[in-house]
């Protein structure tokens, strides 16, 4: 059986156990993984290097990955102490917590500048590359499993490669991938990529044999997670959009089967998408990072003919039932390096529908998507700011209240700010939609109160916006700054915006 996922004779002295793997690593090292959302990340290494830790080894490590990863890595290595530096996205609670603490520096990155960061060189030298893998070929090719990632990055640049072959991964999956790598400027060329369905590069990812020191062989499971039931307010955010796309059609301004559309993480998002399978649009493609859920129910519902991403993300109850399916979606999917999923020129060629949530939104049109009151981190921007900043339209969709009605989403000035005015077309709630294209500050300050915001906060953020109005004297952008985070004051104090 190994014959079939360890092709390349000269390697096949390199397999070795998780543990003896574990020892390669030093304290200070900076690791870079493969791995996008709960997908494709290596687990039996890191297993192995926390149980080092936890034994009395003093090791401290800089991880980078794709995006965020299972417990198995950033869970595990968290609740060691040995992760110490992280970039550039995580939503695993425990990791989330020490970075809380103080305990982790992290560093929140647009997903597309991560690997031409490696490439470029402005994170230093990565000493080991830790992939999973499905196979490996003839000639030391890797062939990645349920996400890409940085993977093709990190074994071009790292000084050398851990594989974790991981026999849980169906060998179904081999031929799903699109690997190119563009050069660095100034010998950068132009993506010959110009449709969601192209592919434009190897099935593999190329890599020298000699940089392999270890192989590790394990069948530990993708550990993805739970989306939440489609609720009601999900379901009136998802009919909004799509009576507004609807509308877009009749205008004239989208054709028929719409844009290739992205979608962020997350359940609001995935209900978003889910929504699209009772709407009247046909042959729509996805241009996004991961495919989730909602995604394989459009491609089986004949609504989505293509999906192209970084990762394949499906929660833990139809995961099984996917892998034994995996024939009937290889060719409505492509899987590509994150360089490519989230490359601003070929999401501003193709004419993305960029569909990202936000935390909170202000009533200008600026959106905080990280930082919970400014300051404690949820997940990181991930690849929204790559498609916000560069999609045909980007739209923000949230719930209008948070924490059982306590929490505006929509308030005077956003604690945080991760996407600008500039970039955010059109902001939907349960409540309604407001489009922002071509208003002023002022007029878009009375679109998204009184379209977006929840009848029990209305008044309220009306009054405060009159109040500022006329206190700074109908300035361009009114803004009181000693009144401006008063609402997350009062939250702060009393546990309520109310
Ligand atoms: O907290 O988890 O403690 O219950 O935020 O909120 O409503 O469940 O929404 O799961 O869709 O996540 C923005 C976090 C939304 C996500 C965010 C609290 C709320 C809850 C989650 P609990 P919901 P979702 C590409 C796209 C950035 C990255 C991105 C995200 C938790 O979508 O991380 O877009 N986006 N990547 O209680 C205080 C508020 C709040 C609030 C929500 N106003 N104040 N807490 N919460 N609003 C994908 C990749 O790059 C991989």
């Amino acid at each position: 059986m190994l014959d079939k996922r360890l092709r390349c004779d000269k390697l096949k002295n390199k397999i070795m156990t998780a543990e003896q793997a574990a020892e390669f690593f030093k304290d200070g090292m900076i690791v870079g993984t493969s791995g996008f959302t709960p997908a494709g990340y290596p687990k039996a290494v890191p297993l192995a290097l926390a149980k080092r830790a936890e034994n009395g080894d003093k090791i401290g490590i800089t991880v980078i990955t794709g995006a965020s990863v299972g417990d198995e890595l950033d869970g595990a290595l968290s609740r060691a102490g040995v992760l110490k530096k992280r970039y550039p996205y995580q939503t695993n609670k425990d990791c989330r917590d020490a970075i809380n603490k103080g305990k982790i520096e992290f560093a929140d990155m647009h997903l597309s500048h991560v690997p031409q960061w490696i490439k470029y060189g402005f994170f230093g030298k990565i000493d080991i590359a830790l992939i999973e893998a499905l196979a490996i070929t003839e000639d030391g090719g890797i062939i990645p499993t349920t996400s890409i990632g940085i993977s093709n990055v990190l074994a071009e640049k790292a000084e050398k490669i851990i594989i974790e072959i991981n026999t849980s991964q169906p060998m179904e999956l081999e031929g799903i991938h699109d690997i190119y790598s563009p050069k660095n400027p100034p010998l950068r060329d132009v993506i010959p990529l110009l449709k969601s369905d192209d592919r434009i590069g190897t099935t593999y990812i190329p890599c020298d044999p000699d940089k392999i020191a270890a192989i590790v062989v394990t069948d530990i499971k993708d550990k993805t997670r739970e989306v939440a039931p489609i609720d009601e307010t999900s379901k009136a955010i998802a009919e909004h959009l799509i009576s507004f796309l609807d509308n877009e059609v009749k205008q004239g301004r989208l054709p028929e089967n719409l844009l290739p559309l992205q979608s962020g993480v997350g359940s609001v998002a995935n209900a978003v998408v889910g929504g699209l399978i009772d709407s009247k649009f046909e042959h729509l493609s996805v241009y996004s990072e991961v495919i989730q859920d909602s995604v394989i129910d459009l491609l089986d519902s004949g609504k989505v003919y293509f999906a192209s991403g970084t990762s394949i993300t499906i929660s833990p109850g139809r995961l099984d039932d996917f892998y034994k399916n995996i024939s009937k979606y290889k060719n409505k999917i492509i899987l590509r390096p994150q360089e490519i999923s989230n490359n601003p020129e070929i999401i501003r060629r193709l004419g993305i529908i960029a569909m990202n949530t936000a935390i909170e939104v202000d009533i200008y049109g600026n959106v905080n998507s990280t930082n919970v009151m400014g300051s404690k981190i949820m997940n990181g921007i991930g690849g929204s700011g790559d498609f916000a900043r560069n999609a045909y339209l980007t739209v923000f969709t949230t719930p209008s209240t948070a924490l059982y009605g306590e929490i505006s989403a929509i308030v005077p000035m956003v604690s945080h700010h991760d996407h600008l005015e500039h970039d955010v077309d059109v902001i939907v709630t349960e409540q309604g939609i407001a489009d922002l294209r071509g208003l002023s500050p002022k007029e878009r300050a009375k679109v998204i109160i009184n379209n977006c915001s929840h009848p029990n906060f209305k008044d309220k953020l009306n009054d405060h916006y009159n109040n500022v109005l006329v206190k700074s004297k109908s300035k361009h952008t009114p803004h009181l700054l000693e009144e401006a985070l008063s609402w997350h004051r009062k939250f702060l104090e009393t546990g309520s915006m109310k």
